[in-house]
């Protein structure tokens, strides 16, 4: 059994119910588009089926992931130069009870003294999971701009499709526990698109536009979106950037994998013109990815950071 080297914080964490209306959206049907922007602009969330992408591939990126979070922490904190950590989440004192891989997906990820940790085929699977959910990630963001009548319908896709684009993949293990545990803090992802895989286990929790917290069924054959904040601004408002959580109490481990769909540094943010309507304000003053980062990965988890690129009315 892993045990994670500190302790983190137990406080009373909140029961919640499922969330029994999980949009579901099947890439097969030529009218996903519809379905896609509803769900976006009343969840910002929802899950992807029949979406083309080899389940053994991802069932081996993750027992290799597993094998890798089993080793002993002495061997784990090696890994540290190539984006392990443990209970510490971002630069502001921020934990919770896991311990993740979290790397720049342009980063040169296979570099020799990696190999000492990492197995070569390791990387050569996070690759060709990368290349797969990153062609995903793009078909989606298509049928968005689909379903919201705006051209080219690669208008979006193209700031995660870009050569340049600063994405992010991260792999998060959460040890088995027979208590609650806060996994992972309430935050929205930053980026335009996040797709996120999960074993078996429950633990990911969506916030609802009343603020309340349902529970997401886990299916591991099938992929979530959340719509993350520099979608929001894209659309000006219309598709709203949700608010999650992992909140683990199972006495086995849980593992997710996702993939966050950022643009290029240099990158202006603001509302699409091609959705705006005539007299249609802007709620938020145009911003670089760059910006957006400075700004924001130097907060606290919780912290509502579109906030800082609002106009005020
Ligand atoms: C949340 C989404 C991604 O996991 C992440 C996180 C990042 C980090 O772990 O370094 C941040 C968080 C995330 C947003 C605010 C800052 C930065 C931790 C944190 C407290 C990789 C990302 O892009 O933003």
């Amino acid at each position: 059994m892993v045990v994670l080297s500190q302790p983190v914080e137990h406080i009373n964490l909140p029961t919640t119910n499922n969330f029994t209306q999980i949009p579901v959206v099947d890439l097969w049907n030529p009218n996903a588009e519809t379905e896609i922007v509803k769900a976006c602009q009343e969840f910002g969330f929802f899950k992807v089926i029949n979406h083309g992408v080899p389940i053994e591939m991802v069932n081996t990126l993750e027992s290799q992931a597993l094998s890798f979070f089993n080793l002993s922490q002495c061997h784990k904190n090696k890994a540290s130069p190539f984006g392990y950590g443990n209970k510490k989440i971002g630069q502001r004192g921020d934990t919770g009870w896991v311990e993740y891989l979290l790397f720049g997906t342009n980063t040169e990820l296979d570099s020799q003294n990696s190999l000492d940790i990492f197995p070569h085929d390791f990387w050569l699977m996070v690759r060709k999971y990368l290349s797969a959910i990153k062609e995903l990630a793009c078909e989606v963001l298509k049928r968005m701009a689909d379903g919201l009548n705006i051209e080219p319908r690669t208008v979006l896709s193209r700031l995660v499709s870009a050569e340049k684009s600063d994405s992010y993949f991260r792999i998060n293990h959460y040890p088995a526990s027979d208590r609650k545990e806060l996994g992972f803090g309430e935050h929205t992802d930053p980026q335009v698109i996040s797709v996120i895989r999960s074993n078996n286990i429950s633990g990911l929790e969506i916030a609802l536009k009343d603020g309340t917290w349902v529970q997401v069924p886990p299916d591991p054959n099938s992929f979530f979106i959340t719509v993350d904040d520099c979608l929001q601004v894209l659309t000006n408002g219309r598709f709203r950037s949700v608010k999650h959580r992992v909140i683990t109490e199972s006495l086995k481990e849980r593992i997710s994998m996702i993939h966050f769909g950022g643009p290029p540094s240099t990158e202006k943010i603001a509302p699409l013109t091609s959705l705006m309507e005539q007299g249609e304000e802007s709620l938020y003053r145009e911003f670089t990815w760059d910006d957006y980062k400075k700004a924001a990965f130097n907060t606290k988890l919780a912290c509502n950071r579109i906030s800082f690129f609002e106009k005020c009315p």
